[in-house]
């Protein structure tokens, strides 16, 4: 079996995407998403000029030949472009050898370790009141773990927050980046308040997270995993930014609210220590921006060394390709936490026909052969590219500081 094309598709079905198709000589295709929210056409670039052409020709089944051949044989190992670029390579490769043995991924993985996959949504409110609405409206959807994000008060505007009552949290705007004022100390002194609201309303029965984003520095993050602990959160994540693992040391030594890092990360070295040294609880990383499969299977792996246990990214600015491949992933891990499911525009869930479901706060991949998600490229042809970026944060004196 030999691939004879490798296309890239860049639609924007509500919001960007970057799709590879991959297809062989036997007529079998597979289908890989390599999105990278704000640089979108870097990846697809390296894509279409550097990877497909090498493709051409290759035995498709030769899935770990081939990642150790990109990533290897690029010289210029690991980033961001470099991470999503293979991992969308990655995904359509398993999703060929899938259709082959006419098996879903997760049968080839090693079969399912359980039922469904636990997964969180994002409830977000301009104050309390609305965050509990938002918290209500999940809840009884089926959801077992909500996210909750709220605006903060004296501020104009916040991580997560919908713009709009019952719209999606969509962070890009089209055109120039949005920049948003930021004040850690009025965050630290309201986030304690919003979650004793939820837990007096409405007990402990439902997983609570809460994502930082990266706004405080380790000190600050000790201070609010420690003033947490009575309203004993699934999850804080991302309390600082973790270029320096280290930095996570001082964090742990004062706070035993679990700690979730890695959606930024694209290889097992952006995790190493912080998973050797059991400084967090729970592994981030995605199938499209770490590598794929292939590399997330080892950095699974090389977790449950220390019992960290995935949770995988899941916003909608990676693909319902992605979605599928994470649940796949996730099915199979013995050392699953959970997986993140922000739900996706009308137009996306057209564009990308797929087999995963959700059902009561779980969702399964499906088991059609692969990895169970096509894109109708027709249809993916009338939502063309739109120019959107992340937005930035700025102290209120101006500093440039982190989204
Ligand atoms: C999350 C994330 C996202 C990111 C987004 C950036 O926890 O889901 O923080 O909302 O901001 O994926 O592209
Ligand atoms: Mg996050």
């Amino acid at each position: 079996m030999k691939i004879t094309h490798a296309d890239v598709i860049v639609s924007c079905p509500g919001r960007n995407y970057v799709t590879l198709k991959i297809r062989t000589d036997e007529g079998v295709y597979g289908i890989g998403d390599g999105t990278l929210n704000g640089r979108e056409l870097a990846v697809a670039s390296y894509l279409k000029d550097h990877i497909c052409p090498l493709l051409i020709g290759r035995d498709p089944q030769k899935i770990e030949d081939i990642w150790q051949y990109l990533y290897k044989g690029a010289y210029w190992r690991r980033g961001p472009v470099t991470m999503a670029a293979i991992s969308a390579v990655d995904i359509a490769l398993w999703d060929i050898k899938g259709k082959i043995a006419n098996l879903p991924v997760y049968q080839l993985l090693g079969g399912a370790s359980r039922e469904g996959v636990m997964v969180y949504c994002h409830a977000t409110g301009s104050d309390i009141p609305a965050a509990l609405e938002s918290f209500e409206h999940y809840r009884d959807q089926g959801f077992k773990a909500i996210r909750m994000q709220c605006g903060i008060p004296g501020m104009s505007t916040s991580y997560g927050l919908a713009k709009g009552n019952n719209k999606a949290y969509e962070p890009a705007t089209k055109g120039k980046p949005e920049e948003q004022a930021w004040s850690t100390e009025k965050y630290l002194d309201f986030v304690p308040k919003l979650f004793e609201a939820v837990r007096e309303k409405y007990g402990f029965e439902t997983h609570l997270l809460h994502d930082v984003h990266h706004r405080l520095t380790p000190i600050e993050a000790a201070r609010l995993g420690k003033s947490l602990e009575p309203y004993r959160l699934f999850w804080l994540e991302d309390p600082t930014p973790a270029e320096n693992q280290a930095d996570f040391r001082l964090i742990r030594q004062h706070t035993v609210t679990p700690l979730a890092v890695g959606e930024v990360f694209n290889s097992i070295w952006d995790c190493k220590q912080l998973i050797e040294e059991q400084l967090i609880d729970y592994i981030r990383a995605t199938v499209t921006h770490a590598g794929g499969i292939t590399h997330m299977r080892r950095i699974a792996d090389f977790a449950a060394l220390y019992q960290v246990r995935l949770g995988s990214h899941g916003p909608s600015d990676l693909s319902p390709v992605s979605m599928g491949a994470a649940l796949h992933l996730d099915l199979w891990a013995p050392n699953l936490g959970i997986q993140e499911y922000m739900g996706y525009p009308e137009a996306a869930l057209e564009v990308f026909p797929h087999a995963w479901s959700f059902n009561q706060g779980y969702m399964h991949p499906g088991d059609v052969p692969g990895i169970g998600v096509d894109i109708d490229e027709k249809l993916a042809a009338k939502y063309p590219y739109e120019p959107a970026y992340l937005p930035i944060a700025r102290l209120e004196d101006g500093t440039l500081w982190n989204w």
